[in-house]
């Protein structure tokens, strides 16, 4: 018998047992529930109790005369506690001894949707609205499985429509579907709100004002909340867009907002309701957007209602890809305060591309405001957390896979913001993706969790990188999924990428300083000062808040030029990087998932390099320097991506062609600047 030498052996061995691994078959359409036992499975394997010691929805998972006992505070707790049993299952937490005992750190957790009634989804990128507002009747089955979905991660709450709300909304027929829609929901422990359009009086009853001071505004808010509570008895209150990007409010009439919240909050209350008043307010003539809404709503601290809440995007502008947090986190002190994450991802490629939002989220929470000294966390000075949905009609819900990492990030944070990105990260890809038959945990974990981790908390820097890096903001167009930042569309300066970046012959950025438009005032003591300095100001913000010469030298020794072709550059060499990992982990995912992601890949690898030939080419032609000779060179000349625009469906959604790229079009007709 021929002797192999063992190197052949353990090749042939090897060979063997890689052949006998089989990816599960997988379409996304389970979420994260899809390594976990069923809910009614894991309910039936142990003992409950409602322990009204515990607090209200927290619960205690141990183990005690030989069986696995949850105790929880409410119905609500219980489900909590079934969840999370389930989820320490999946990810073999759950051994003999086990002993888990929690209680969310935020009483609100909830999801705001951008769903119009004509079903259309205003920032939503997968499918119409979830809710069907115009079938005969709701869409059951899916509103229960967004309800498991919603309760497995701890959301309590639901907003079901568009800040830009239409008045319908309040009309008896639709009130009545919403109770249909609040009867499902609250047996998945989540409450029911909807939001307001301030006219609602006007349109629907011909009411001749909105004066929050007008007793017949007033009776008309009372009856309004009467009729909505005698359908929906836990019915939890309105959210509110008023004087914000053209919707009317309490302004158009001389009052304030406190004026506004406070009649709403008045109507609400005997019923428990509450008002979520929207901080996102901004007016085109002022010369620093970033400064408005600490400008509006400072004044009214200690004015609100305690029904209140002011609702605060996470920074000050708009949902970008980077951000400082909001200075109006550590403003108010006599004001009840909500953040608001945007879980779409508008600013953030759709859902074409792969940025889990939790490592950005936690920049923001975890960001010192210094309000009572240091420690001053902004998840601290928040009392409630609310995200914009990314859910739609699309069978796995959120249009990507990967998408499905942000619902599942943001439930996770706000019920503890404690948490760490990599953990979240963690915990969702061991129980969405299958473990193949035939492997072992230990190398399903080293093959396929782990890289699979590093992609997720890559992501986001990635995006920042090759969209908007060291600071730079609002460099999109049209719908906000590509570069635009020659864009000069009217009417509102405010609207155009130039008044963020302010590039010209001599540098880029916003001088938002001292002696620019002071916004770094807006923020405490040492921050302040952190970021007026250049030596503190923190690099990946710095054109947020300066405006600095193109041959500025940066930590690394190289100038601002070239870090900025550098930055964007590294955006897209991160992302081959996520492409080559993909290749590698085919083995170990079902084809359906793995055909989805490579080609979403594939799209995010061209649209990052469209961003940047747009962002370096256009920025070129005030630098006029070359791009460093270390970088990949640019694709396409500038000239002609200027004025061609990007090819979108009817829903928004944008068109690549078969490889991938971006299709971009010449605009049909010429627009005055
Ligand atoms: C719902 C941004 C978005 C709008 C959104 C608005 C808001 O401007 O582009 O679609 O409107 O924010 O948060 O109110």
């Amino acid at each position: 018998m021929r002797a192999f030498p063992f190197a052949v052996l353990a090749g042939i061995f090897l060979a063997a047992c890689s052949s006998s691994v089989r990816p599960a078959e997988q379409d996304g359409t389970d979420l994260w529930l899809a390594a976990g036992k069923p809910y009614g499975e894991v309910l039936a394997s142990v003992q409950t109790a409602i322990d009204p010691a515990l607090p209200a929805e927290g619960f205690h998972i141990y183990d005690a005369g030989g069986a696995r006992h949850i105790d929880a505070g409410s119905e609500a707790g219980l489900r909590y506690g079934v969840y999370a049993l389930q989820r320490a299952e999946a990810l073999g937490q759950a051994g003999p001894g086990m002993d888990l005992q929690e209680k969310p750190f935020y009483d609100l957790r909830i999801l705001n949707h951008w769903d119009n009634l004509d079903d259309t989804v205003e920032r939503g990128y997968a499918g119409l609205s979830m809710w069907e507002w115009t079938a005969a009747e709701i869409p059951e089955a899916r509103i229960r499985r967004y309800g498991e979905l919603c309760a497995s991660i701890g959301i309590n709450g639901s907003v079901l429509n568009n800040v830009n709300s239409n008045p319908l909304m309040l009309d008896a027929e639709h009130i009545a579907r919403v109770a249909k829609i609040a009867d499902i929901l609250r047996e998945y422990g989540i409450k029911t709100y909807i939001s307001i359009k301030w006219t609602s009086p006007i349109s629907l009853d011909g009411l001749k004002s909105g004066d929050p001071l007008d007793p017949k505004v007033r009776a008309w808010w009372k009856d309004k909340a009467d009729e909505i509570y005698a359908a929906i008895p836990d019915f939890g209150g309105f959210l509110v867009k008023a004087n914000s990007e053209g919707q009317a409010g309490p302004q158009d009439y001389g009052r304030t907002h406190a004026d506004g919240a406070n009649m709403l909050a008045e109507a609400l209350k005997p019923h428990g309701g509450i008002v979520m008043w929207r901080a996102f307010v901004y007016a085109p003539t002022s010369p620093d957007r970033a400064n408005q809404a600490v400008e509006e709503f400072l004044p009214l601290d200690g004015q609100f209602a305690d029904n209140v809440i002011v609702q605060i995007k996470n920074g000050p502008v708009d949902f970008q890809p980077r951000e400082p947090f909001s200075p109006l986190f550590g403003k108010l002190r006599n004001t009840k305060m909500m953040m608001e994450f945007q879980i779409t991802q508008e600013y953030l490629g759709f859902s074409n591309h792969l940025a889990y939002l939790g490592t950005m989220w936690k920049e923001c929470l975890d960001s010192d405001t210094y309000r009572d000294g240091p420690g001053s966390s902004v998840a601290k000075m928040v009392t409630a957390v609310a995200g914009v949905a990314n859910t739609g009609q699309d069978a796995n819900f959120t249009g990507y896979v990967f998408a499905q990492a942000n619902w599942y990030a943001f439930g996770r944070l706000a019920w503890n913001p404690e948490l760490s990105a990599e953990e979240i990260a963690d915990e969702w890809v061991r129980q969405t993706f299958l473990k193949p038959e035939g492997m072992s945990q230990k190398a399903f974990d080293k093959k396929f969790v782990a890289p699979v981790h590093d992609i997720l908390m890559a992501s986001r820097e990635a995006v920042v990188n090759y969209e908007m890096p060291l600071g730079l903001h609002h460099l999109f167009g049209g719908t906000h999924y590509g570069p635009a930042p020659w864009d000069r569309m009217p009417p509102r300066p405010d609207w155009q990428p130039a008044y963020y970046h302010k590039a010209d012959s001599a540098g880029i950025g916003f001088d938002r300083t001292k002696s620019g438009s002071d916004n770094v005032d807006q923020y405490n003591e040492p921050l302040a000062s952190t970021y007026e300095n250049l030596e503190t100001c923190p690099e990946n913000l710095l054109l947020w808040f300066h405006h600095l010469p193109w041959d500025y030298k940066l930590a690394s020794g190289r100038t601002l030029w070239d870090e900025i072709c550098l930055h964007y550059d590294r955006g897209i060499q991160t992302v081959e990087g996520f492409r080559k990992t993909w290749q590698e982990l085919k083995p170990y995912v079902s084809p359906a998932l793995w055909e989805e992601t490579d080609r979403k890949l594939t799209i995010q690898a061209n649209d990052g390099r469209w961003w940047r030939d747009a962002n370096v080419g256009y920025f070129q032609t005030f630098s006029g320097r070359p791009v460093p000779e270390d970088v990949e060179p640019l694709r396409t000349p500038i000239d002609s991506l200027i004025f061609r625009v990007l090819l979108s469906d009817r829903l928004g959604m944008p068109q690549h062609d078969e490889e991938g790229n971006p299709i971009i079009v010449s605009m049909r007709r010429f627009r005055r600047p």
